[in-house]
């Protein structure tokens, strides 16, 4: 039987990335967000691929939802094997002093809340079996702050926290959590977090050439198939233009 991973934020960036490299490497998958047709088209093209695909479409931020959704899961869905807690977004660069709090609920309730819910809902699926890994997607804002990140950053390093006390209440499960946190990846992201402001969102990768989905998707795949008794705990990945969350080389055009 194939292994089963579940990944939330399936419809864009990374996540979708990571279902395709992972559908092509012999996993079934359970592919979630909250935009069915992007969900629906995902599964159909993952399907040629050979792999056996269940979309759940569900906002991470609604803990009723999150139960319902892993509740429905029946038969060999059930025997999950990987929960990747990607789906995420950042709203918003303004100082603190000027910040929404409409923006920061969103960062919150996605970001740290969402991710608890998911883990709460899957998490004894895995320690019934005493198997499992679960990985989570932080950032470089996870480890440090940049003018304007504030509200991200905070839940950012909440994530890269919350993997280490997951190590720890699931040691004895033998359940593995591994912490990515990148730097610059090209996908959605930017667009959210300038709501929608193309051009904004296109400066963040001006000059330099950023990460990819699938430079995610690569280092998710490594971290899963490592032997059992490998763990990765904590990977920091980030463009060679980009030394840390604040300098960035922007004379290395995309070639
Ligand atoms: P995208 O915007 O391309 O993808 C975000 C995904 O999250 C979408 O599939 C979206 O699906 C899903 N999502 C957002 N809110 C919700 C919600 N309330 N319920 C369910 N799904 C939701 O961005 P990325 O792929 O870049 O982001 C993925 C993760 O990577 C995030 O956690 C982000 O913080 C993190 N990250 C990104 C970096 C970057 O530079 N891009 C760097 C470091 C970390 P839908 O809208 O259909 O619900
Ligand atoms: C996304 C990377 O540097 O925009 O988490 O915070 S950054």
């Amino acid at each position: 039987m194939n292994k089963i991973a579940l990944i939330t934020g399936a419809t864009s960036g990374i996540g979708q990335a990571t279902a395709e490299k992972l559908a092509g490497n012999g996993f079934d998958l359970i592919i979630t967000g909250r935009r069915p047709e992007r969900l629906e088209a995902l599964a159909e093209s993952l399907r040629k691929k050979g792999a056996k695909v269940l979309p759940l479409c569900f906002d991470v931020r609604k803990p009723e939802e999150v139960k319902q959704a892993i509740d429905s899961l029946e038969g060999n869905w059930k025997t999950i094997d990987v929960l990747v807690n990607n789906a995420g977004l950042a709203v918003g660069i303004s100082p603190i002093q000027e910040g929404l709090a409409e923006d920061w609920e969103r960062m919150i309730d996605t970001n740290v809340k969402g991710l608890l819910y998911m883990t709460r809902a899957v998490a004894p699926l895995l320690t019934a079996r005493r198997t499992g890994h679960i990985v989570n997607i932080a950032s470089i804002a996870g480890k440090e702050v940049y003018p304007g990140g504030n509200v991200y950053c905070a839940t950012k390093h909440a994530v890269d926290a919350l993997s280490k006390a997951m190590r720890t209440d699931l040691l004895a499960y033998n359940i593995r959590v591994t912490n990515i946190a990148p730097g610059m990846v090209e996908t959605e992201f930017s667009l959210v977090r300038y709501k929608g402001n193309s051009e904004a969102a296109g400066n963040v990768y001006k000059g330099l050439v950023p990460l990819s989905g699938e430079d995610i998707a690569d280092t998710i795949l490594f971290a899963v198939t490592r032997p059992p008794h490998v763990c990765l705990n904590d990977i920091v990945i980030m463009p060679t233009a980009q030394a840390n969350a604040r300098d960035v080389n922007r004379e290395t055009e995309k070639g």
